[in-house]
């Protein structure tokens, strides 16, 4: 009972925090370091920004889009074999379009939103760059170029692109397709999801009598961890534990020490004797634990001085 006791305490402390958490948004946090480039300090960024300046080729701003686009681990379970994923793997929009984009990270870790080939002299290495470590949100906005061309978006992250944030932003149709976009165009290599066990095992030269040989020994390891744990299991249960052994010479030696404090006492003063020290006892207790969660506590609600 008191395991349960302690094991639901313990749940509705760690849930809390979980339960108090909701998306911010870091684009209000943004300090402008000029040339496009804005930060904050918990490290989300946008590189590239360009709300006024038009691209050469284009004579006014043709559009004016607002985009949303998640990322997370989520929008990745229906990608075999792929762990991160944008919600869109595919965009277009007119040429000389003002784009805006509202990324949502999802995952409590780090993704962007990373746009190459853009004109370089307009956009520092020819980058328009989202990034933040979330759950959080960060707008950014950009003018598309002129002409059609289709341009890689992708999460810099080592190996997130990889395992599959990766998606195409086609300006006027685009001049192709990029490979390895999830759900869009086939990757330039191909893992197999089709091959059954036996195809697997011919490749392997793996025999029917191999895998039965490997499930005794299996079933054998099982049988004897098991009959290892029953063991333990008489061995905690029976009369005489150690911790019995342990209380039981703690018990001796106070009695020991008490009998000769208690030489001559009436009952009565044993007992009030007693009692004084179970309350010692207990209010050493009491401060111990109020301490612990304190000590819990106290790293979390800072109180700032009020100047
Ligand atoms: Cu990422």
């Amino acid at each position: 009972m008191l395991k349960f006791l302690s094991v639901g305490l313990l749940s509705v402390l760690f849930s809390a925090p979980v339960l108090a958490e909701e998306l911010e948004d870091h684009t209000k946090m943004l300090m402008d370091h000029g040339d496009g480039h804005l930060m904050e300090m918990s490290g989300g960024m946008v590189m590239g920004q360009n709300t006024d300046k038009l691209p050469g080729g284009c004579d006014s701003i043709s559009e004016t889009k607002e985009v949303t686009v998640h990322a997370g681990h989520k929008y990745a379970e229906k990608f075999p074999g792929r762990m991160f994923a944008f919600d869109t793997q595919e965009f277009d929009f007119k040429p000389c379009t003002k784009l805006t984009i509202h990324f949502i990270n999802e995952d409590k870790i780090r993704h962007q939103w990373m746009m190459h080939g853009l004109p370089k002299y307009m956009y520092p290495k020819g980058m328009f760059h989202l990034e933040v470590s979330g759950p959080a949100k960060i707008s950014g906005t950009l003018i598309l170029p002129p002409g059609d061309k289709t341009y890689l978006v992708h999460c810099d992250i080592a190996q997130h692109m990889e395992k599959g944030m990766k998606a195409q932003l086609k300006v006027g149709g685009g001049d192709g397709d990029l490979p390895s976009i999830p759900g869009v165009t086939a990757p330039i290599n191909q893992d197999d999801y089709n091959a059954g066990l036996p195809e697997v095992f011919a490749a392997a030269k793996v025999t029917e009598s191999d895998i039965e040989a490997a499930n005794v020994a299996l079933a054998a390891t099982e049988a004897a961890k098991k009959a290892g744990k029953i063991a333990a299991a008489a061995q905690t249960d029976s009369f005489v534990s150690g911790t019995t052994v342990i209380g039981l010479a703690i018990g001796l030696i106070v009695c020991a020490l008490m009998g000769r404090k208690f030489q001559g006492k009436s009952v009565a003063e044993v007992t009030t004797y007693s009692f004084d020290l179970l309350r010692v006892l207990i209010s050493f207790i009491k401060g111990l634990c109020s301490r612990i969660i304190s000590l819990i506590f106290s790293s979390k609600n800072k109180i700032l001085p009020s100047k």
